[in-house]
């Protein structure tokens, strides 16, 4: 069975949200959020970090926006991910690699300033750095929804939901979602999802 190690709030979101939707069965352990995790958990994520999947192979994967992928990969009934052939692809993996690599990194500026400079008074420039970086980028995924329903093709993927998850940890929530009103359209229907409303009772996204 797959193992899914996550924590509440956190981007394991994501990765539940992949689970559930596809009707997959999983185990989840909750990882307490420590300075000081066990060996254990240190062996299968180095960085300390959630998502980590456990392969039923035993074989374990970090990075949310693979877990992802794999899960859409091995469950093709469940329509995560449009198919390889699909004019839809091209869009899935530019939006899954834009939000790991620009908007994800930005967040986590934001809410752990102190590793981004050895400068102890530097934490409040990253942060507001940090929060111009996320404008700047989902000014751009805006921009790409005007006109579109979902970010990849024209039905939801597994991209809309990662766009909800990190959308809500935008610092300045209430401002965003009046700076970025196609971004907010889409996470509005997302909100009220059966899935994604009933995962958020204990990751408290919104
Ligand atoms: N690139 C990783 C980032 C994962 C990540 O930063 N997870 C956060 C929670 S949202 C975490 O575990 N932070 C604890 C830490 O960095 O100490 C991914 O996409 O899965």
């Amino acid at each position: 069975m797959y193992k899914l190690y996550t924590r509440p709030g956190s981007g394991g979101f994501v990765a539940e949200a992949a689970f559930l939707l596809a009707g997959e069965p999983f185990e989840q352990i909750n990882v307490p959020k420590t300075d000081k995790p066990e060996a254990a958990f240190l062996a299968i994520s180095p960085l300390n970090q959630v998502p980590v999947l456990s392969l039923p192979d035993g074989h374990t994967i970090t990075e949310s926006v693979a877990i992802c992928m794999l899960l859409a990969e091995r469950h093709p009934k469940a329509g995560l991910a449009p198919q390889d052939s699909a004019p839809a692809r091209a869009d899935f993996l530019r939006w899954m690699a834009f939000m790991t690599s620009a908007i994800y990194p930005a967040v986590l500026r934001f809410y752990y300033p102190h590793r981004y400079s050895a400068d102890d008074g530097a934490k409040a420039g990253v942060r507001k750095a940090a929060i111009a970086e996320l404008d700047r980028d989902f000014a751009v995924v805006d921009n790409a929804l005007a006109g579109r329903e979902w970010l990849a093709g024209d039905r939801m993927t597994i991209a809309d939901v990662y766009l909800l998850m990190l959308f809500s940890w935008h610092p300045e929530a209430d401002r965003a979602r009046q700076a970025f009103a196609n971004v907010e359209r889409l996470c509005t229907g997302l909100r009220d999802h059966p899935v994604l409303a009933k995962l958020n009772a204990s990751h408290e996204m919104w």
